[in-house]
C-alpha cells in the first residue's frame, strides 16, 4: 500500500496530502526509509566492513519490526560500539561545558541520573523515551534510517522524534554521514527534556501536516537552522555580557563545528551569524558536507518558538492542525 500519495478530505471538502492523524498512524510512515540497513554508499566508512554491515542490518530489522504500542527493543551494544561512544563523549564533554546552552546541560545531568547516560554506556532509547514522556510528553521512536522531510516532520506533530539506534563506524568516531545513536542521543535527546524546545519542534511538525511540497522544503530548512544548527543567546554572569550557546544537535554532537560556531576569538575564521528569522531561514540554502557558513541566533528558546509559531500561522494553508494530548490525535481547528 502506498501512503502519502493519497489525499485526505478535510471536513469533507478540501483535499490535502495524506497525514497521520493518530500517533498509531506513524506506523504507516516509519518504515519508508530512503535507505537503510546494510546498503551503504561507497564512501561510507563502513562500506568494506562486512561485520559492520551485518550489524546495521540487524539493528535496521529491530526498527522495522517496531510498532507504536510495543516497548522499544533494547539493544545489546558490543564493546567496539561502546568504545566508539566513549571516544566521542570524551572529546565532547569539555566543549559542552563551554558552549552548550543551559537547558542542554541541565537535561544531560538529569539523563545521567535517570537514563544511564555515562561515558561507558550507550543509553537505551527505551529508557530515554520513557523519561521524556514523563517530563515533556515527548516520544522517541526507532527508525532504520533517513525518512523524507515530510514523513520525518509529520512525526514531530505527534511529539515523536524518529531516532536511529545504530552507531557510526569505529574507524572514524568523529564523523558520520548520517544520523546515528551518538548524534541522536548526545545531540537531540537532551533538548527534548525542555518544554519550549518540544513545543518549537511540534510547531514545525503541525505545520507540515498536509502541507504542499514547497512548504515542506521551507519547514525543513527552518528545522535545519534550529533543531540541527541553532544558536541561542545566554547571559554569562562571569563575563557580565551575553554569549552564544548551541542548542542544535548538529553542533552539540560535532567536535569541530561546536567550537567553530560558538567561539569568540577575533583572530579565527568566523561564520556569519544572524538573528533567528524563520522567513529568511525558510529560503536559505545550506551545505551538508561542510561546516555551515551561516547560523541563526535566537534570543531564547521561547523566542525561537514564538517566531516559528507566527511564521507557521502566516503560511498559506487550507486548515490549522491542533493536537489533542488526551487522545493523541490531530484535529482540525480552523478551516480557511
Ligand atoms: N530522517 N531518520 C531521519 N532523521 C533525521 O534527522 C531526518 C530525517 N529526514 C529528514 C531530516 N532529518 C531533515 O534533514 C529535514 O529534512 C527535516
Ligand atoms: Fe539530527
Amino acid at each position: 500500500e502506498e501512503y502519502g500519495v493519497e489525499k485526505l478530505l478535510i471536513l469533507g471538502e478540501k483535499e490535502v496530502n495524506w497525514f497521520p492523524r493518530h500517533i498509531s498512524e506513524l506506523d504507516m510512515i516509519a518504515n519508508r526509509t530512503l535507505d537503510a540497513g546494510s546498503d551503504l554508499e561507497a564512501d561510507h566508512p563502513g562500506f568494506y566492513d562486512q561485520n559492520y554491515r551485518k550489524r546495521r542490518q540487524e539493528l535496521a530489522d529491530f526498527a522495522l519490526n517496531h510498532t507504536w504500542n510495543k516497548p522499544i527493543a533494547e539493544i545489546k551494544y558490543t564493546e567496539d560500539e561502546i568504545h566508539c561512544w566513549t571516544s566521542v563523549w570524551d572529546q565532547m564533554e569539555p566543549l559542552w561545558e563551554k558552549f552548550a546552552c543551559t537547558p542542554y546541560l541541565r537535561s544531560l545531568e538529569l539523563m545521567k541520573e535517570h537514563c544511564n547516560y555515562t561515558r561507558t554506556t550507550i543509553p537505551q532509547q527505551k529508557d530515554i523515551s520513557i523519561f521524556l514522556e514523563s517530563t515533556t510528553n515527548f516520544h522517541l521512536r526507532p527508525v532504520a534510517g533517513l525518512l523524507t522531510s515530510r514523513d520525518f516532520l509529520n512525526g514531530l506533530a505527534h511529539r515523536t522524534f524518529f531516532c536511529t539506534q545504530y552507531i557510526r563506524h569505529h574507524s572514524k568516531p568523529l564523523y558520520t554521514p548520517e544520523p546515528d545513536v551518538v548524534h541522536e542521543l548526545l545531540g537531540h535527546a537532551p533538548m527534548f527534556a525542555d518544554t519550549d524546545f518540544c513545543d518549537f519542534s511540534q510547531e514545525i511538525g503541525l505545520a507540515s501536516l498536509g502541507a504542499s511540497d514547497e512548504d515542506i522544503d521551507k519547514l525543513a530548512r527552518c528545522y535545519w537552522f534550529t533543531v540541527e544548527f541553532g544558536l541561542c543567546k545566554e547571559y554569562d554572569p562571569v563575563k557580565g555580557k551575553d554569549k552564544m550557546t548551541a542548542y542544535g544537535a548538529g553542533l552539540l554532537s560535532s567536535f569541530g563545528e561546536l567550537e567553530y560556531a560558538c567561539r569568540e576569538n577575533e583572530n579565527s575564521e568566523k561564520p556569519m551569524i544572524v538573528e533567528w528569522d524563520p522567513k529568511r531561514a525558510a529560503l536559505q540554502e545550506f551545505p551538508i558536507t561542510t561546516y555551515q557558513p551561516l547560523y541563526f541566533l535566537a534570543d531564547s528558546l521561547s523566542d525561537a518558538k514564538n517566531k516559528m509559531r507566527k511564521y507557521c500561522e502566516d503560511l498559506p494553508r487550507p486548515f490549522f492542525a491542533q493536537y489533542n494530548y488526551q487522545t493523541q490525535t490531530v484535529f482540525i481547528d480552523r478551516q480557511i
